[in-house]
């Protein structure tokens, strides 16, 4: 299937744009990581074996559907959600090393340090880093100014104040009792901050929206980064490994703080019901452009996997 443009993207059905942005994301991703015959080989096979033919590429899907808005060009968005995913990529190499959560299975698959080495998945994880902020800086993508904000924006999300500084709070937080503020700090951090992250870039890969609108996506972000977040915290309690691809039940075991330890499985439905109504309360400002933002929020909330 083609890619979809702004003058057919509204005739296809949510499914067939789906599938065609994950296609797009897939060949992108296989054309911007090194061959894996290019040396340092090992590196470069471990890098795509992480990279490539797995995961549900919601990050470079809330990329394209941002894209919407502001009528964004796709081979923008393309390059913008490709540096999302690789750094998404390069989080889940390193939460699943012994010294993280020491998990040994991926996307359905001997997670990248079982399958490879130890050494080599830490590498994995930093040159899948790298390689998102230089595609973002590649002097092709978008004017300088564009690209600067972009790079700075992946750049916070993705350190010590965003994603990473969320897994130190969450390795600290293993076998404590933290209140609903402090796991929804956790979360924001975590998984919230590349989420909100990826909804921003689409939003910046067009035409300037209003202050109103980017306050509005702004808060659509980050109420359906916690969505979904805690539809995760249900699934790991509610589904199992084959169908989720990686180990079910692994908080609990690890007496890992979640919303359904806080909350109880029918409260933390609840919770993610009321997200889902927040998120998309903060989207009728954008009315018909703001489709495929709705339709991906009940993707995300209605995921078995
Ligand atoms: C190591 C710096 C560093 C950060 C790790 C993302 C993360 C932080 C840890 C992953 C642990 C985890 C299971 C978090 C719950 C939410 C989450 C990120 C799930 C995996 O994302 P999906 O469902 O995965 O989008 P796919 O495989 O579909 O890409």
């Amino acid at each position: 299937m083609s890619p979809p443009t702004s003058s057919n993207v509204g005739a296809l059905s949510f499914a067939d744009w789906m599938r065609s942005v994950q296609a797009q994301v897939e060949a992108s991703l296989a054309r911007c990581l090194p061959p894996g015959e290019a040396i340092p080989a090992r590196l470069h096979q471990a890098m795509r074996y992480a990279t490539l033919n797995g995961g549900k590429r919601v990050r470079p899907l809330l990329v394209f559907a941002a894209g919407e808005l502001s009528n964004a060009p796709n081979a923008r968005l393309e390059v913008a959600a490709s540096a999302v995913e690789l750094i998404h990529s390069y989080s889940l190499v390193h939460d699943d090393l012994p010294c993280m959560d020491d998990d040994v299975l991926r996307r359905g698959r001997p997670t990248c340090h079982v399958e490879y080495d130890e050494a080599t998945a830490l590498l994995v994880g930093d040159s899948l880093q790298s390689l998102a902020f230089d595609l973002l800086a590649r002097e092709d993508f978008a004017d300088c100014t564009r690209q600067l904000e972009m790079v700075r924006l992946l750049g916070h999300a993705s350190g010590s104040c965003g994603m990473a500084g969320g897994q130190s709070i969450d390795l600290e937080a293993v076998g404590q009792c933290l209140n609903q503020p402090e796991l929804e700090l956790m979360h924001a951090l975590k998984t919230g901050a590349l989420i909100r992250a990826a909804v921003q870039l689409g939003g910046l890969c067009g035409e300037a929206l209003s202050a109103a609108e980017r306050d509005s996506l702004d808060r659509f972000a980050k109420r359906v980064g916690l969505l979904f977040q805690v539809v995760d915290d249900i699934l790991d309690c509610t589904a199992n490994s084959v169908t989720l691809g990686k180990t079910a039940g692994k908080d609990a075991a690890a007496e890992k703080p979640t919303y359904v330890s806080l909350l109880g499985l029918e409260r933390a439905r609840e919770l993610a019901a009321d997200l889902r109504g927040q998120a998309l309360a903060a989207l009728t400002i954008f009315a018909a452009r703001g489709q495929r933002l709705v339709e991906l929020t009940d993707f995300m909330t209605q995921r078995k996997f």
